[in-house]
């Protein structure tokens, strides 16, 4: 399934960068992409429960999840 996450707090490459590699340390999440222009991560994911993951890990350094969509 597919996710799109959106997420508060990044305001360049390097924030965009840091949240790409912290869904990629999940196991079970491929293909993600992040965008700083629609502050929108978007990702594959093996099943449902990782949304909880994902949403944490991004949450552990520092930026807010204000949706999910899937
Ligand atoms: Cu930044």
């Amino acid at each position: 399934m597919t996710v799109s996450i959106k997420i508060e707090g990044m305001h360049c490459g390097g924030c965009a960068n840091s949240v790409g590699k912290a869904a990629k340390a999940i196991d079970g999440v491929s293909n993600v992409h992040v965008s700083i222009e629609t502050n929108e991560l978007i990702a594959d994911l093996a099943k449902p429960e990782l949304v909880d993951a994902l949403k944490g890990a991004i949450e552990d350094i520092g930026f807010d999840v204000v949706g999910i969509c899937n």
